[in-house]
């Protein structure tokens, strides 16, 4: 805003003139933080940008953990075309890998949120910025700022909404999630490369400064180069700053070392589980003893009565190539028996630490339908008649394994009700969703 002569005559005129401007949030002059301005928001989105790449990693992960090329159970997307083009089978060593990928890309999301909320609060005045578009170019750049921006705040609130309310939204929420982070992860990058330079170039500068404050003329010089990038953040009106950047950046620090301490106890089991304040699952309580560990779906909820599952009651229905097998609980536990240590990871993030199971070989199970050499893939089936996760399908490689198991028994106790009596499926290294519970059926064939 220029010095006017009528400024120079009326100068209450010039400034009421001035105050009436910058009560709109498209003059610069309404954003009157001290704070925003290149510094703050490139050290934010540095951190955003090593942050976001491991959590979209992690996620990819976490799809291709799932075995979404088994068609038709497993896949919920059955149109991702050239974004499953890097699927692999999911291996299952080291037996902990879903426990850790899947507790990182959980714990870093929830953390990352103070991060997130105080950069887009950094950058906000450009969303009021007129003229709309100065160009082609500049209205293309906002364009991706709308995928980028909507992209964040889509992934963070459905991640949120589905490790906090217990799946909210089961049979969608993992291809909104997964097409949503093709968007949001697609304009995220054209973002970094365009961005990355001139936010390095800051914090450099930044830490110059602070290291060498009394440089006068030199240390101005280098302000200039500032405000070419990011340097329309700087409000030109501020006012009187209240904490300083650093502060600032402290306090979006605690916050989300707050919600890292709060969060990352679900990886584990015991007093460290307790920490994790804000995890949900309050109301299936595990109690203790050897079936004491964290249960997601209770055969309450699951619709699984005592009638079904009773000795007489209950058979195992095995299918394969020589035909149809029944077994009772007592004929299975009459065949070879075999332990493993291993967790339950579930993709909200939560796990528990190794659990000793006991219970038959799946690939034992193969041969009895005439899989002896190299058993194929899997289709499980259990007890439960609706709901999401009532079957899943496992691949070839997760059925070889020795340590893959029907349990019927853990940590030296027969499986309690709530975690699948009388069998369930226990593989290492996969999600805890690929763990079927209430086991009925098992179809072995190449899906
Ligand atoms: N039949 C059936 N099996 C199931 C589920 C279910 O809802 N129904 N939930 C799965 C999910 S998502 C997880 S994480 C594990 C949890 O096992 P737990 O309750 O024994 O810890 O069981 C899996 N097996
Ligand atoms: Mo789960």
């Amino acid at each position: 805003m220029g010095r006017g002569p009528c400024q120079g005559l009326f100068p209450a005129y010039g400034r009421a003139m001035r105050d009436h401007a910058s009560r709109l949030p498209t003059s610069p002059g309404f954003w009157r933080s001290p704070l925003r301005g290149p510094g703050f928001t490139s050290v934010l989105g540095l951190v955003l940008l090593v942050g976001i790449t491991v959590l979209f990693l992690t996620g990819l992960l976490s799809y291709a953990a799932y075995n979404p090329g088994l068609s038709p159970v497993n896949d919920k997307t059955p149109d991702k075309g050239i974004l499953g083009f890097y699927l692999f089978d999911w291996p299952t060593g080291p037996h902990w890998l879903y426990r850790l990928t899947q507790g990182v890309h959980v714990t870093l999301g929830v953390t990352l949120i103070p991060v997130l909320l105080a950069k887009l609060w950094s950058v906000v005045p450009k969303l009021f910025a007129l003229p709309p578009a100065r160009s082609l170019a500049h209205a293309l750049e906002r364009l991706s700022l709308l995928l980028l921006v909507g992209g964040a705040l889509f992934e963070f609130v459905t991640g949120v909404l589905n490790v906090q309310l217990d799946y909210l939204f089961p049979g969608s929420f993992y291809p909104l999630h997964f097409y949503g982070a093709w968007v949001f992860f697609a304009a995220f990058l054209a973002h970094a490369a365009l961005k990355t330079p001139a936010a390095v170039r800051n914090v450099r500068r930044m830490r110059e400064e602070r290291e060498a404050p009394a440089r006068g003329l030199e240390g101005a010089e280098e302000m200039d180069g500032a405000e070419e990038a990011g340097g329309e953040l700087i409000s030109p009106r501020p006012d009187p700053a209240s904490v300083s950047r650093r502060g600032a950046l402290w306090f979006v620090g605690g916050g989300s070392l707050l919600l890292f301490g709060t969060t990352a106890g679900r990886s584990f089991d015991g007093p460290l589980r307790r920490t994790a304040v804000l995890a949900p699952h309050g109301g299936a309580d595990p109690g203790s003893g050897p079936n004491g560990f964290q249960i997601n779906k209770t055969a309450a909820y699951a619709g699984i009565g005592a009638a079904e599952t009773d000795e007489d009651a209950w058979r195992l229905v095995v299918t394969g190539r020589t035909g149809t097998v029944r077994l009772g609980r007592s004929e299975l536990l009459q065949l070879p028996s075999h332990s493993a240590a291993l967790p339950i990871a579930c993709v909200e993030g939560w796990s528990t630490s190794d659990q000793w199971w006991r219970g038959v070989r799946l690939r034992d199970l193969a041969a009895l339908v005439g899989f002896d050499a190299d058993p194929p893939d899997v289709f499980v089936e259990s007890l439960q008649r609706h709901g999401a996760f009532r079957h899943a399908a496992l691949r070839a490689n997760q059925v070889a394994d020795p340590r893959s198991l029907l349990a019927l028994a853990v940590n030296g106790e027969d499986l309690s009700p709530d975690h699948g009596y009388p069998a369930r499926i226990v593989v290492p290294a996969a999600p805890g969703v690929l763990n079927t519970k209430w086991v009925a059926r098992m179809t072995f064939g190449d899906l």
